[in-house]
């Protein structure tokens, strides 16, 4: 049952209205002892078992709102502490924090967005502590040619399988990975469960593991052989796996190189707007609707938990978008999270890279007002939940 209250908020001067969540009714132990509630990783921690489940169970009571980046820098600052575009517009931190790995693999100490590894590190505690959840994309350099992960030389895929004469090196790769994942603990020591999105927007063709560079047997191989090499080769159990794609047209598209369900945990996709105006927010809502209700059948035949792994509208140039338009496709769907991609804000020659607003941006108001809905959930609303206990 969800109800609702008005609260006074000093930081935002606005009434918030927030979902009170039963939350004294214990955790349903018939619900939780069901494998369908089970991570993949079977020696998954208690603290990751339990999240997966909470991540089931909170559907019920909304989506949480996550952004990438939130606690590292905004549009027009950088790594000052306690400081979020989110909270500044809202009153409160995002539920959900992604974070990003690429550069780890080189052994660099700052990540290709230049944020510091132990920078990262310190976030990744600070969300756990507050009770928020974390995820990690990997923006990982092609190991064949050196370049970025843009650089889709074909043949890739195949040289890192097993037997393939990158494998060495990409196994070197994920030992770093592996590292910093391990260095993530709690205050009692206790390993701090992530939400590992790996190789993502497979369907689209600008990364060197997309659609049209490998075969959908070697995209399957390599996310079983990065998941086993990671699980059972260096002990990690404090991972939910997310396999998400780019938008896609049917679940037969979907699911075509879908590695398998004792490989996954997540299944989402990814969408941004391109084209506005009336028909370009009509064309979003309706295409936005039709991925989500996909995923959610998905995720229900597999077991799974939806999500929006990452979404956006390029420096929102639309004041009412939020409610008008992004709320208008997600409010009667039933996922655990919709992530923002990263407010990079301003380059040298002006040009701006945002995607939630700042402080005077255009769609700042409708933002608060999006975020007082009741089925969107913030760190407040998911702090009450409890969701590794
Ligand atoms: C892309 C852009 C880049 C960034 C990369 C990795 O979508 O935001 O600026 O370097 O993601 O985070």
């Amino acid at each position: 049952m969800i109800s609702c209250l008005f609260v006074f908020s000093f930081n935002t001067g606005v009434a918030k209205r927030i979902v009170r969540i039963n939350l004294l009714q214990p955790i349903d132990s018939v619900y939780k002892s069901t494998s369908n509630n089970l991570p993949s990783d079977k020696q998954a921690s208690k603290q990751t078992k339990t999240l997966y489940f909470n991540l089931k169970k909170l559907q019920q009571k909304g989506i949480m709102f996550g952004h990438q980046d939130d606690l590292a820098y905004g549009v027009g600052w950088k790594y000052v502490p306690g400081k979020s575009d989110v909270k500044i517009v809202t009153g409160d931190y995002p539920a959900i924090y992604g974070f990003e790995l690429g550069r780890i693999e080189l052994d660099h100490s700052v990540n290709i967005d230049s944020v510091p590894f132990d920078s990262m590190r310190n976030y990744i505690r600070t969300v756990y502590a507050r009770g928020g959840v974390v995820t990690l994309s990997w923006h990982l350099n092609n190991p064949l040619t050196g370049k970025t992960a843009w650089d889709a030389a074909p043949g890739t895929v195949a040289s890192i399988l097993p037997g393939g004469e990158k494998n060495d090196l990409y196994k070197s790769w994920l030992d770093k990975v592996a590292n910093f994942i391990l260095s993530l603990k709690g205050k009692n020591g206790e390993q701090i469960p992530v939400i590992l999105r790996l190789f993502h927007e497979l369907n689209g063709n600008w990364f060197w593991w997309g659609e049209d560079h490998c075969m959908p047997d070697e995209f399957k191989q390599l996310w079983q052989f990065t998941v086993s090499y990671l699980r059972d080769t260096k002990n990690i159990h404090q991972c939910l796996y997310a396999f998400n794609t780019d938008r896609f047209n049917s679940k037969e598209d979907y699911l075509q190189k879908y590695p398998g369900d004792k490989w996954v945990d997540v299944v989402g996709f990814d969408i941004y707007q391109r084209e506005g105006g009336e028909k370009g927010n009509a064309q979003f809502v309706k295409d936005m609707d039709h991925m989500l209700t996909m995923i959610e059948e998905i995720a229900a035949d597999k077991k799974k938990v939806p999500a929006l792994t990452e979404f956006g509208y390029a420096q929102v140039p639309d004041s009412t978008w939020w409610t008008n338009v992004f709320y208008k496709g997600l409010d009667h769907h039933k996922i655990s999270y919709a992530l923002a991609w990263r407010n990079a804000g301003f380059n040298k020659v002006g040009d701006a890279e945002f995607y939630v607003p700042y402080k005077g941006q255009i769609s700042e108001k409708d933002f608060l007002k999006f975020s007082k809905e009741p089925n969107i959930l913030f760190q407040k609303d998911v702090s009450k939940m409890h969701l590794y206990k």
